[in-house]
Order: structure tokens, then sequence, then C-alpha cells
């Protein structure tokens, strides 16, 4: 499998996960001027322009953050319940996180006008509140296991500073052991270096 990413861009998620999977894959870069690593131009492997794009062994791509991690899980029988509640509030989280708290990032991705930033911040807080709520004590944020949900977390609690917006306590003392996390370190080195 081939995964196309941004260093640092929320592709780190499915990076993460491939790696808590166990999956073999391969990692190409894309450029801001959306050149691949290997000198392709990215819109005639992905007309969207971004990632995370995942290209499967037969050829096949798929796009779309949510799906790709829902892939990597059902591919490797890890990081996600294979029935019951918890397996659609891992899907629901995702969902949540990718449209609502991603979407929300906009503002400072963009260095859009002040007002907008002011508006994405109130959002951002009360994203931040369901999801600390929705945590409680729990190790991870759906269960004591790790999801595909953390993999996508940890880069949504990485690049929340950008906004200025503080996390609850529960989110931040989340996230410290995280950043230890094998494969995070992993993930982490090979976007660092590549
Ligand atoms: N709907 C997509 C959005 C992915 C997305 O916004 N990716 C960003 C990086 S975090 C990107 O590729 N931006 C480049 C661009 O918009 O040109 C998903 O959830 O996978």
């Amino acid at each position: 499998m081939i995964l196309f990413y941004y260093p640092l861009a929320c592709s780190l998620a499915d990076h993460i996960a491939l790696i808590e999977a166990g999956l073999a894959y391969t990692l190409v870069s894309i450029d801001h001027a959306k050149k691949t690593a290997d000198g392709r131009d990215f819109l005639t492997i992905n007309p969207k322009g971004y990632i995370p794009t995942l290209e499967l062994d037969d050829g096949h791509l798929l796009t779309e953050n949510p799906v790709i991690l829902h892939y990597i899980a059902d591919t490797s029988g890890k990081l996600l319940a294979r029935n019951g509640i918890e397996r659609w509030r891992t899907l629901e989280v995702l969902a949540f996180m990718a449209s609502e708290i991603h979407g929300s990032y906009q503002p400072f991705f963009r260095n859009l006008p002040e007002p907008e930033k002011a508006r994405a911040r109130t959002k951002l807080k009360a994203s931040f509140a369901i999801l600390a709520d929705q945590m409680g004590d729990k190790a991870f944020l759906v269960s004591d296991e790790m999801t595909i949900a953390d993999c996508y977390l940890f880069w949504v609690l990485m690049v929340a500073p950008t906004s200025g917006v503080e996390l609850p306590v529960t989110l931040g003392d989340y996230f410290e052991p995280l950043k230890v996390l094998p494969s995070v370190v992993r993930a982490l080195a090979e976007e660092n270096a590549g």
C-alpha cells in the first residue's frame, strides 16, 4: 500500500494506524505544488488534490480520512471493534472529528480574518468538551483499547495549539502518553525525515 501524505498533516492519523495495524506500507510525500516526491503530478493520481490518499496493492485508490482508517482497521482486524456499540461509536466520533473539528481548523490553516477564527474557536471549544466528556476516565477515546479514532485524535490534539483553544484537562492528560507511544514516535520520525 502507498500512503500519499504531507508531513505532519492529517495523513499522520493513517500513518500511525498503519503502524499500529502492522500493515506494510510505502510513504510518498506531496509538496505544496502537488508534485509527488517521485516526480508525478498528484492531481492525476487524486483529482481531489488532498491527502490522505491510499493506493491499495491492486491499484485502487481510497480517499477521505475516516474511510481510509476504516479500511486499515478492517484489513488488519485491529483498531476497531468487529461489532457492538463500540464499533459505531468509533465511526461516529471519527466522522465528528473529520467534519466538525478538522473543518473548524480551516480559518487557522488558511489564516482567515479574525471573526472567522473567533467563530471557529467557539465551535472547537464545544467540540473538545464533547470529546472530553465522551472519553471520561477511559484509557482511550472510545474504550480502554486503542482504536482508529485515537489515531485521528492524536493529530487533532497535535494541531490544537494553532487555534489558541486550550484543551480540557482530560484531553491534555490523554495526549501526553500518546506522544511517546512507539507507533507515534516512529510515524513522526518518518515524516520529519521525509
Ligand atoms: N475530506 C478530506 C480532507 C482532507 C484534507 O483537508 N487534507 C488536507 C491536509 S490536512 C489537504 O490535503 N489539504 C491540501 C489542499 O486542500 O490543497 C478528508 O477527510 O480526508
